[in-house]
């Protein structure tokens, strides 16, 4: 399903009433001396990779409730973000799993992406599961296997999926190991971690000068008593170890409760290592669930800090920000127009920050003027700022409603039935 970009305007209510409240807003900004316009430019311009493996029903090991109209391809897949990204115009890219997501014509996937005005942002590698036909098996661990079989398995399954992203156009790969134990005594420590080291390694030479390697850390799940990469400093020592072109990749779902992500993002920056982001929200372990939804304070910290290391960093480079989500509840395109939303909403309240004023206060040491800055931007309602970046980007004001007054879900259903089952988690 493709939408048609005449059926995405907004009605003159709706626009009148939009400009209403972004005229007060803006008036009320700019006596502080904040220009609004390169805010807007900057909401616009932001682009957020999906993942293809959050397009269809998630699951726990509890069960799985379908949505109906699933997409069955990657061709519908794409369309399927074609279809956020009309909707948003903040959706531009798709982050592809290998091997749920191999393309079977790389020419007409490059030419249904153009057309939808996709990007291949990250491609990532599969080792936490053993695909049909495997000779080595991931059960205990991918590229820190104690078997020599199983790593060059997976490392040959890295660089496999580093050829798919670069016929794909795409320019970095996510790498995230499963590997670990469930019980004390069941692995060496350090002996699972040098053999991650030189695989990583391994994989890393087949980098072209251009790509990045993403290395994605994580505390515990699908293991329950360790995990190889568990935490962003062996992410980072990892990086380090493998070269420039290796930085540490922040899923927010993967700290452990009262973990301060923000504090964490900031060392990664000052040390030019950021290299991106899974964005999703989660009260207890690795939810997967909608962005903002649970802690949006916490994600606005987070956001503060990037907007004042993407202002003060220029050794960090420029970051790739995907969300990485499951929907076990939702219809997952509403779901990700609402992380989309809650990604922008954030975006912008920290680009509100007066992050001059803020350092004057810190130096000073005034705790409580340096609060009272976070939290007049945090508490700015500044939906009209990422409405005025959809109107300008063609996109319809509330993009939720529309989907749903356009009937999408209905229409996926009706071209494809109630039985397809999308590939991914
Ligand atoms: C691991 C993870 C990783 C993906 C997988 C789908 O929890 O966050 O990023 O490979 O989810
Ligand atoms: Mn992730």
């Amino acid at each position: 399903m493709i939408i048609n970009p005449n059926k995405l305007s907004s009605d003159s209510k709706e626009i009148s009433n939009h400009n209403e409240q972004f005229d007060h807003l803006a008036n009320r900004l700019s006596k502080q001396n904040i220009e609004v316009k390169p805010l807007i430019d900057k909401l616009a311009a932001f682009q957020v990779a999906i993942p293809s493996w959050a397009l269809g029903a998630g699951g726990t090991r509890f069960g799985r409730y379908s949505y109906f109209g699933e997409p069955a391809s990657l061709e519908h897949k794409l369309e399927d973000i074609g279809v956020l990204h009309s909707l948003t115009r903040t959706a531009g890219a798709v982050s592809l799993h290998i091997p749920w997501d191999i393309p079977k014509d790389y020419k007409a996937i490059k030419e249904l992406a153009q057309e939808l005005d996709l990007k291949f942002d990250a491609v990532n590698s599969n080792t936490f599961q053993d695909s049909t036909g495997a000779k080595h098996s991931y059960k205990f661990g991918s590229l820190s296997n104690s078997s020599a079989d199983s790593r060059q398995q997976a490392i040959a399954h890295n660089k496999e999926v580093i050829q798919i992203g670069e016929k794909l156009g795409s320019k970095s790969i996510t790498v995230w190991l499963a590997d670990g134990s469930s019980f004390p005594g069941q692995t060496n420590f350090q002996t699972a971690l040098s053999h991650t080291q030189d695989s990583l390694k391994e994989i890393y030479k087949s980098l072209a000068e251009d790509w990045k390697l993403f290395i994605e850390y994580k505390p515990y799940e699908p293991h329950f008593y360790s995990t190889v990469i568990q935490d962003w400093g062996t992410s980072f020592m990892l990086a380090n170890e493998c070269g420039e072109k290796a930085y540490t990749l922040v899923d927010l779902g993967h700290h452990l409760p009262n973990t301060n992500i923000e504090q964490i993002v900031s060392t990664l920056m000052f040390k030019g290592k950021l290299g991106g982001f899974h964005f999703n929200d989660s009260k207890y372990g690795d939810d997967d669930i909608t962005v903002g939804s649970i802690k949006p304070y916490a994600l606005f910290l987070i956001f503060n800090e990037l907007v004042y290391g993407m202002a003060n960093n220029p050794q960090n480079p420029e970051l790739s920000w995907m969300i990485d989500a499951s929907h076990n509840l939702k219809d997952p395109l509403e779901d990700l127009i609402q992380s989309l939303e809650a990604i922008q909403i954030t975006y912008a309240k920290a680009l509100l920050v007066d992050q001059q004023r803020l350092k004057q206060a810190q130096q000073q040491h005034d705790v409580s003027l340096c609060q009272e800055i976070l939290q007049e931007a945090y508490l700015t309602d500044v939906r009209p700022l990422v409405k005025q970046a959809r109107l300008q980007s063609n996109a319809p004001l509330d993009p939720l409603t529309t989907y749903r007054k356009l009937g999408v879900r209905e229409q996926l259903i009706k071209e494809r039935g109630k039985n397809t089952v999308a590939t991914g988690l």
